[in-house]
């Protein structure tokens, strides 16, 4: 089933969808260096910060994030250097986590789907087929409700800057995948998190939760049969080389969530907080228009590769067999679910 990149590109689009090492007061990480006066504050300090992020170096998000770094680079004429570390190099994006929460790592740009099981709000995200489209997602994520979530990371040790692209998530296998029923007793790998458990369940699947840089292998080796994400993943992670079944039925749609280390953060002027959060914010738009060009470069790839393709033209049996889960979990989320559907109108 051949279709232009267009049609396809509409259809995941639309388908429902450092060390701050202020080295005199924290003693953490040992990249990282400070240095400048003695101000209450760090007000006028040089910094030296890094940033990780678990995908390579032309990949959307590392786009963003290296724009980002430029911008607050200018912004501070020059005393603030944040050096981006992609490809996992940091570890994969649990231990980052970590990383971040203890302050040895400042910066990261995470998927929303691993930060759940730091901070509840976000594993709203993870929940199916919230979101009709991208519009959709959108005007939530910058209006009221979604903003205070980036807020509500302060409670796990983070400051959330801002949110990045990811597009909507879709099945892909190594063994056929012609419809919903199919998924029963593959195992499915998903992002570490208690809602993708219980949504693989509830697809008769088994769940296995495991970092993003072991599923090129583990697809490879049958340790798994199939996985899910975004094209631009599927792609740039190789896994459309093994699981060449792919079925779109845009389950999720999780965005990217750029964020930095409370730790530093309450250490660092309110002046170059604000740089820091006016940089993100401009980011945005680099990282979404490098996410726009992925997406199309990604499903002509796919296209053109040889992966059987599966276009899902009723969703309902899928949003009838995961109900369930968001029963299950509507009584945590009431609030974040009633604004998501303000957002649809
Ligand atoms: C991607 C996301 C990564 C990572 C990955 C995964 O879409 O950009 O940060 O979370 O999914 O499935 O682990």
């Amino acid at each position: 089933m051949k279709k232009s990149p267009k049609r396809l590109s509409v259809m995941l689009t639309a388908v429902l969808g450092a060390s701050l090492v202020l080295s005199a007061c924290s003693g953490t990480g040992n990249s990282a260096k400070t240095s400048g006066d003695s101000d209450s504050k760090s007000q006028g300090k040089t910094y030296t910060f890094r940033l990780a992020d678990t995908h390579p170096d032309n990949y959307p998000t590392v786009l963003g994030d290296k724009k980002f770094a430029e911008l607050v680079n200018k912004k501070s004429n020059g005393r603030i250097k944040i050096s981006v570390f992609p490809n996992g190099q940091l570890g994969d994006e649990k231990s980052v986590i970590e990383q971040v929460q203890l302050g040895a790592v400042e910066f990261t740009r995470v998927s929303a789907g691993p930060l759940a099981e730091f901070s509840k709000p976000l594993g709203v995200f993870s929940l199916p087929y919230i979101f009709d489209n991208s519009e959709h997602e959108w005007k939530f994520l910058n209006g009221e409700k979604g903003q205070e979530m980036l807020k509500s990371l302060e409670a796990s040790k983070m400051e959330g800057l801002a949110y990045y692209d990811s597009g909507a998530r879709s099945f892909y296998s190594t063994k056929p995948l012609k419809d919903l029923n199919d998924l029963k007793g593959q195992k499915i790998r998903v992002q570490q998190n208690q809602i993708n458990i219980d949504l693989i369940a509830a697809l008769g699947g088994s769940a296995t939760p495991m970092p993003y840089g072991e599923v090129f292998s583990s697809l490879q080796t049958g340790v798994i049969d199939a996985a899910e994400n975004n094209a631009p993943s599927y792609v740039s992670a190789n896994h459309y080389q093994v699981a060449k079944n792919l079925i779109l039925d845009g389950h999720q749609r999780v965005p990217e969530i750029l964020l930095a280390s409370k730790t530093i953060w309450d250490k660092i002027s309110d002046a170059d907080k604000k740089i820091i959060q006016e940089a993100a914010k401009e980011s945005v738009e680099t990282e979404r228009a490098e996410w726009e060009k992925m997406e199309e470069d990604s499903q002509k790839k796919i296209e053109d590769s040889g992966v059987k393709i599966v276009e899902v033209k009723d969703l309902k049996p899928w949003q009838k067999k995961v109900e369930p889960v968001i029963e299950k979990y509507r009584a945590d989320y009431g609030d974040i679910l009633d604004a998501i559907d303000k957002a649809r109108k």
